[in-house]
């Protein structure tokens, strides 16, 4: 399981040579997203909270977990006490205070994880962990009825990925479009992800964006936004049209805070609160917000138009705002709540409606554990 350190120490070849020689499958944290390729076989996604059924099972069902560079945080534990039950754990951080502080560990190895990766590779002996590999992709959920409909999040990722060649670095708000890029957009590249994981600070993107394009020196840069968090740092579009820097922001507008929104579904029995426009929440218009900074402005309302603006926005040099309006009612799932126990049996949230992965008789069944 591989967190931002990964990134950080720049072990990509390391954590790669080790998957590769031992045939353990590769787990990467939201941080962690680019620290490993999407497309390799032995890459299986995105753990914990909002991550995939085959990974949290494959977890709950491992007897060893080698975490290098990442901090067991509750989004990717749970409840602790049920976390990887039969599992001992090998873990790699550069800084002693996160070793056994969130789980407790077998063998703590204090380190760059480049550096102690390397040496891994050196140590074990090569073996191979297919039928380890083909358990775990019994496990998996097929996504085709998660998201539905025209521009589903799918639909506009998978478009923006094949648009740009997979050549852009991505940076998120926070919300449920963060969620998105972070399980659907396939990460070939290092550090092309950035995201605001631990803090998860909406505001983040715009100004993100902004320093990681001026970092990557004025490379392309895709800012991936929500409607409610973009306005939030938006004075940092002012500097972006001054310097005329190459960023292309997809505000995914699904008419307010779709997270809050989604919760209010689980937990609040739809009553709405602050989380849309009916239940009085408002945003800056964002066709003036563009004008009024000199920003080229497009609204994209369907699939067909989507893929046909995109090569257009890509090809624009300097900055362009593509407010995307999307159905209100796209979840984020699977999800596993806070408050339930990551068992391997996916207890999830009380609205199985929402839980196209599981049938309803598995369903009843893990409601009643
Ligand atoms: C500064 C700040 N305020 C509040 C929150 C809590 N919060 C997390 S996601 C979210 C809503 C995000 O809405 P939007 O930007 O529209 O993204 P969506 O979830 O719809 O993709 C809120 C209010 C936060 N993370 N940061």
């Amino acid at each position: 399981m591989v967190g931002h350190g990964v990134i950080l120490a720049e072990a990509y070849a390391e954590v790669r040579a080790l998957a590769e020689k031992t045939g353990i499958p590769v787990i990467t944290t939201l941080l962690g997203i680019s620290g490993f390729p999407d497309g390799h076989p032995l890459h299986l996604g995105m753990p914990g909270m909002h991550g995939e059924v085959h990974v949290n099972r494959a977890i709950q069902n491992a007897d060893v977990i080698i975490g290098i560079g990442l901090r067991f945080d509750d989004r990717v534990t749970g409840n602790t006490a049920s976390f990887a039950p039969q599992a001992r754990i090998i873990h790699i951080d550069l800084d002693r205070a996160e070793i056994g502080k969130n789980v407790p560990v077998a063998v703590g190895i204090v380190g760059d994880a480049r550096d102690v990766t390397r040496r891994l590779v050196t140590a074990v002996e090569p073996r191979r962990c297919e039928r380890w590999v083909e358990h775990i992709r019994g496990f998996v959920r097929t996504r085709a009825e998660a998201y539905r409909g025209d521009l589903s999040p799918e639909a506009i990722l998978a478009s923006i990925y094949e648009a740009s060649h997979g050549d852009s670095t991505i940076v998120t708000d926070v919300g449920q479009h963060q969620m998105w890029v972070a399980k659907l957009y396939p990460y070939q590249r290092p550090n092309t992800h950035i995201t605001s994981g631990g803090l998860g600070a909406m505001g983040f993107g715009v100004p993100a964006a902004l320093g990681a394009c001026l970092a990557a020196g004025g490379r392309r840069t895709v800012c991936i936004d929500g409607d409610g968090g973009f306005p939030m740092n938006a004075q940092e579009l002012a500097t972006i049209a001054r310097l005329s820097l190459p960023i292309k922001f997809f505000v995914l507008n699904n008419g307010g805070y779709g997270s809050i929104r989604t919760t209010q579904i689980n937990y609040f029995n739809r009553r709405f609160v602050a989380c849309d426009a009916a239940s009085g929440l408002t945003f800056p218009d964002l066709r003036l917000t563009a004008e009024s900074c000199g920003i080229p402005f497009r609204q994209i309302s369907t699939q067909d138009n989507f893929a046909t603006d995109l090569a257009a926005v890509l090809a624009v040099p300097g900055p362009v705002i593509c407010d995307v309006v999307m159905a209100p009612d796209q979840f984020t799932q699977p999800k596993v709540s806070s408050k339930q126990q990551p068992d391997g049996r996916m207890v999830t949230m009380p609205m199985e409606d929402l839980w196209p992965f599981l049938d309803r008789a598995e369903f009843e069944e893990n409601m009643k554990e």
